[in-house]
């Protein structure tokens, strides 16, 4: 019969034997990241490092250091809030994050949403001056003087420094941000164990990852920021009360729902 014939197919065997086990499983799960994140990311990272040139006039600056600070908190929180909708596009994309329940989902997007934006953040970071792309433009820390926050804005930059100096690929930025929502340590969990699996599967597929791009050193490097992203969303949590405790009434118009929902 056909199939007891024996082959003698080398180049196909090749294939077979030592090309496809290449092929980890993990593979396919850093491809299916990767293509999240490059379709839900707002801006590619090449536009944004060409319009690096347009840098906010003084003028301009002050006109954003005049506003009150109400203004400055509804149009951050805005910018904020549209950021985070990506995030949550780039979660649903992700192998898996569907299949969890709707309330770890829920809670996953809680902790995670804003940790995202701000490793995202760096994306649109200009070490060279210090400089986010807000509202069209470059500015530095500054711009944000009206919030009332600069310890918060000040700590925010100087993340967004130190993750630019690690010179992070778009592929490892993708993978980072799936680590760190699909964190299963999260508060509130009900399958904290299915998380797990799901953190895990994607944790070796950034290690394979690094490892093939002998870029190890990197993971230890990245573990110190996990750290500093839960103080400052801590921070930010924090300065938001103090805002809140003093306008208790205009905080409900001021915010979109889903700041509200995510963060008071
Ligand atoms: C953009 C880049 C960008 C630029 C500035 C929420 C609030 C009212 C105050 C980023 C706390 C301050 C903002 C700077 C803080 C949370 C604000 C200040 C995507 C959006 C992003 C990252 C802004 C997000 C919100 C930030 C961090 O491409």
């Amino acid at each position: 019969s056909p199939d007891q014939q024996p082959v003698n197919a080398p180049g196909l065997t090749c294939r077979l034997v030592c090309v496809l086990p290449s092929l980890l499983s993990s593979d396919c799960l850093t491809a299916n990241i990767v293509k999240s994140h490059r379709e839900t990311c707002q801006y590619r990272v090449e536009e944004l490092q060409a319009l690096r040139w347009k840098v906010f006039s003084r003028e301009e600056v002050l006109a954003y250091q005049s506003k009150s600070v109400e203004e400055m908190w509804q149009r951050c929180a805005y910018r904020l809030t549209d950021s985070i909708q990506y995030v949550v596009e780039f979660a649903k994309r992700i192998d898996g994050f569907l299949e969890l329940s709707q309330n770890d989902q829920i809670v996953l997007l809680k902790g995670g949403s804003l940790e995202v934006v701000l490793v995202r953040m760096c994306r649109s970071f200009n070490p060279d001056n210090g400089t986010v792309f807000f509202e069209g433009k470059y500015g530095g820390t500054e711009v944000f003087k009206s919030l009332g926050c600069n310890d918060l804005i000040a700590s925010i930059f100087e993340f967004s420094q130190s993750l630019c100096a690690l010179h992070l690929s778009e592929q490892e930025v993708a993978l980072f941000t799936a680590v760190v929502l699909l964190n299963p340590e999260r508060a509130w969990l009900q399958d904290k164990e299915k998380v797990a699996r799901l953190h895990s599967h994607v944790d070796v597929a950034f290690k394979n990852t690094l490892q093939r791009s002998h870029r190890d050193t990197v993971l230890s490097k990245l573990s110190q920021k996990t750290l500093q992203l839960k103080s400052l969303c801590s921070l930010h949590i924090d300065r938001l009360r103090s805002f809140l405790e003093l306008r208790p009434l205009l905080a409900h118009s001021l915010f979109p729902p889903l700041y509200h929902e995510l963060f008071t």
